[in-house]
């Protein structure tokens, strides 16, 4: 039976990671704040002190952290995933990262001999406690095909597109898309209540028409009640804005839209918004 490691426990990996567990697979943890793994531990997780460790104990590892800089310390770093791979071992990174990040991971992975496979996710808290994630992967093909029975318990659908650095794109992509879906409700919700309309009236009248959407009718009641528990941490939503954005200088494409989405994100991480749900971005937008 195969082997798995996990690395990265915050929101998403708890949640994935117990899943697997709980399809009894086997599973071996890592997080960098070790008390994240107590409760995998016993929900029947083993657990290693650094990332190498866990690489050297699993055939497949997968990895979610928060962003680049995150993702080349676990790989890159002293006791980090390079120093666990050996021939034919499989490393996934689930984080959202930028092209260039995965592309150098996948370099040094597969010059040490082993596989790798990027898979960044579409879905947040709920989906991943569901086990119904959507993941957008590029990589090494033999690795993709074999943690396809992993990708199905944590997610409903799984995406192939290529080489590596295509599945950081593709979920660049779709963030940016679904960021400036976000600041344009909220400037429409706090215009709609400075003009004096009700602002459940307004999602109301959005839900019957072609712009309804599932973001909209779930997150929109709880941000009219000024509710915004954390499924996607507002800080991450930022960052994903700001590496499409660099995708776009990198592809000549102007993204005014995104631009102005992210200067609201930015002034709300500034106003302490950071571990917040990235709805929290209305309490920026409607000062
Ligand atoms: P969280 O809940 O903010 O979790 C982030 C995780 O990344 C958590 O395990 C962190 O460890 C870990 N992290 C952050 N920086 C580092 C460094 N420098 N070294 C090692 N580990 C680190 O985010 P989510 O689970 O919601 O999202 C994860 C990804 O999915 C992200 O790319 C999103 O955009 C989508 P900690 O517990 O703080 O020690």
């Amino acid at each position: 039976m195969k082997k798995y490691g996990f690395l990265g426990l915050g929101i998403m990996g708890q949640a994935m990671a117990a899943n697997l567990l709980k399809a009894d697979f086997t599973v071996t943890v890592w997080n960098r704040t070790a008390s994240k793994c107590e409760s995998l531990i016993n929900k029947g997780a083993s657990h290693r002190e650094t990332p190498a460790e866990v690489v050297a104990s699993s055939d497949i590892t997968f990895a979610m952290v928060s962003d680049p800089v995150a993702a080349r310390k676990i790989c890159f770093g002293k006791q980090g995933v390079l120093e666990g791979i050996t021939m034919g071992k499989g490393y996934i990174d689930v984080s959202t990262i930028d092209p260039q990040t995965s592309i150098e991971i996948s370099q040094a992975i597969s010059n040490n001999g082993g596989r790798f496979l990027e898979a960044p996710v579409s879905g947040s808290k709920k989906p991943a406690e569901d086990g119904a994630l959507v993941f957008l992967c590029a990589g090494d093909k033999s690795l993709y095909q074999e943690a396809i029975p992993a990708l199905e318990i944590m997610g409903k659908k799984s995406f192939y597109f290529g080489d590596a650095g295509f599945g950081a794109r593709m979920k660049l992509v779709i963030n940016m898309i679904m960021g400036t879906m976000m600041t344009a409700l909220c400037e429409g919700l706090s215009l709609g209540k400075k003009a004096g309309l009700n602002m459940s009236d307004i999602l109301d009248v959005l839900d019957q028409g072609v712009i309804a959407n599932q973001m909209f009718r779930l997150k929109g009641p709880m941000m009219v009640e000024g509710n915004f528990p954390t499924a996607f941490p507002l800080k991450h939503m930022q960052k994903d804005m700001r590496l499409a954005l660099l995708m776009g200088d990198d592809n000549g494409q102007a993204l005014y839209t995104a631009g102005a989405a992210n200067f609201s994100y930015i002034k709300a991480r500034n106003k302490g918004f950071d571990d917040g749900d990235f709805s929290a971005v209305l309490q920026a937008i409607k000062e």
